[in-house]
């Protein structure tokens, strides 16, 4: 009787000593966001493409809700990754531009994030793939040591990342804050103005190159492809662009394994679809349209693995997907990589006019797919969601601190199906801001170029404001703006508004 008490007096002690876990179950799902580099709304074949066959995308989406107005908060990187992770507008925060690879932290250290309120609503968080945000300080990491502040900085528990994109130096893996295989007798050393004399680059050594550029990207000549900025040293770390996706997902594999008792937030960012594009050879001609749909198809792959560890975990019904991509297509951006001369009839930014870079609606209405089987009804949804809404929704669904970030609306009810209603309207960035609300779109008077001449972008750039009405309209090629006066003030009002009310540039 003795010793049973003892046992009994024994366990309680250690149950009240354990640290307060919990499984993700039936209500606070594991949730993965897998956000594409680059990928357009019409690349994906359940939204239209056929050239490219995307069999993992179109799974999910059948198993899920398909989101036929989802967007990202910008269209280009940077910005759009920027309001994901915090959920507060990049036009907000001076410095969310498109970040060279030596860039320090952008998102303030003190600030809220999704992994931070994840964190502390139990979650273990890893962030695997592009970053792109800065690391450092101000001016730039040193490579070579301790890279901090980053990805841990602002929530991520586990971090396997590049710092910038494939086309920028480094080109080198950063593992929870270290270049991960560094030899410290061939130290790293970054320059974005100038070459480190003697080694090759793009624009003196075009011989050595197995993919040229088109435009820039002749800078540090790295595995057969020059970039943009120079680096030095670091022979052991540099990655090899055609096994990046296999790198990542055995890493995200890995995350996933062993957080699998766990609720985990898993921030899976693929290198795919940008520029360079360089697939693993067992993806070369997987489709006719040259890299770029041969990327289409490795990213695809990256997902079916993903989804295939969730099943063989049975993790499957405890885990929310997000499906996304951080901003619109772009076929030519920089390499002679036969993308355009191979495009044929695909429509990789589906029936939306413009693209990457582009205030039309291409440059954010982006790929947006929601799943958790057994909660979510398949089916697709017209409700306008924006990736700066994943904060406040999934703290929320967490039952973690609702975020101070009013940019970031709290639409769980759309994105779980069981309401039409998304968010009222939403203000992306570009070269200019544009605002939509419900059909109606307004693009603020922008300065510059109609068309860019590198990329063939029409940017929706025009020195007048702009208003279509996208229900009668989609391909936004009328401008209402003199015709409708009053709703164009209305919506002039309505972004004055929003800009007003959160934290205005510094
Ligand atoms: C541009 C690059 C482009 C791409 C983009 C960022 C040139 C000529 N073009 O400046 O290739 O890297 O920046 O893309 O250098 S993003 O998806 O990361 O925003
Ligand atoms: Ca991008």
């Amino acid at each position: 009787m003795e010793t049973n008490m003892k046992h009994w007096c024994l366990a309680l002690m250690a149950l009240s000593l354990a640290p307060c876990s919990f499984a993700a179950d039936a209500t606070r799902p594991n949730i993965l966001v897998f956000i594409v580099d680059d990928l357009g709304f019409g690349d994906i074949g359940c939204q239209g493409a056929t050239r490219v066959k995307t069999p993992q995308v179109d799974r999910l989406a059948k198993e899920g809700l398909r989101f036929t107005d989802g967007h990202c908060a910008a269209a280009t990187c940077t910005p759009s990754r920027y309001a994901l992770i915090t959920g507060e507008y990049p036009w907000r925060k001076r410095g969310t531009g498109v970040l060279p690879g030596d860039a320090g932290l952008v998102i303030e250290t003190n600030r809220g994030t999704l992994p931070l309120t994840l964190k502390k609503a139990g979650y273990t968080t890893g962030a695997v793939g592009k970053w792109h945000l800065g690391l450092g300080p101000e001016g730039g990491p040193n490579w070579n040591g301790e890279i901090k502040p980053g990805a841990r900085e602002v929530g991520f528990d586990f971090s396997f990342i590049m710092a910038a994109t494939g086309d920028r130096v480094p080109c080198v893996y950063v593992e929870n804050g270290r270049v991960a295989n560094l030899d410290p007798a061939d130290p790293i050393e970054v320059n974005y103005r100038q070459p480190f004399p003697g080694l090759p680059t793009g624009k003196a050594n075009p011989e050595l190159l197995k993919t040229h550029p088109s435009h820039g990207h002749d800078m540090a000549l790295i595995n057969g492809i020059s970039r943009i900025g120079y680096m030095k040293g670091g022979t052991k770390a540099l990655w090899k662009d055609e096994d990046m996706a296999d790198v990542f997902t055995k890493k995200a594999i890995g995350f996933i394994e062993q957080n699998q008792s766990k609720p985990f937030f898993l921030y899976f960012a693929t290198q795919d679809i940008h520029v360079p594009r360089a697939p693993h050879p067992r993806f070369s001609g997987a489709t006719p349209m040259g890299p770029r749909g041969d990327a289409i198809a490795q990213m695809d792959w990256c997902l079916g693995e993903l989804l295939n560890t969730l099943e063989r975990l049975s993790l499957k019904d405890k885990t929310l997907i997000v499906f996304t991509s951080d901003n619109g297509p772009v076929i030519d951006d920089g390499y002679k990589d036969d993308a355009v001369l191979k495009l044929g009839d695909h429509k990789a930014a589906g029936p939306w006019r413009g693209g990457k870079y582009s205030n039309y609606e291409a440059g954010t209405r982006v790929p947006f797919i929601v799943s958790w089987p057994g909660r979510i009804k398949p089916g697709v949804s017209n409700a306008l969601v924006s990736q700066v809404d994943l904060h406040a929704s999934f703290a929320a669904l967490s039952r973690g601190p609702a975020p101070q970030e009013t940019d970031s609306k709290q639409i769980l009810p759309a994105l779980l199906g069981d309401s039409p209603q998304g968010r009222e309207s939403h203000v992306a960035s570009a070269s200019a801001l544009s605002l939509r609300k419900g059909n109606w779109k307004y693009i603020a008077p922008g300065k510059g170029v109609k068309v860019t001449k590198a990329t063939n972008t029409e940017t929706g750039n025009d020195p007048a404001g702009q208003l279509y009405n996208l229900s009668a309209d989609p391909g936004e090629k009328q401008n209402l703006a003199k015709q409708q006066p009053k709703k164009h003030e209305e919506l002039v009002e309505e972004l004055q508004k929003i800009r007003q009310a959160g934290r205005l540039p510094k």
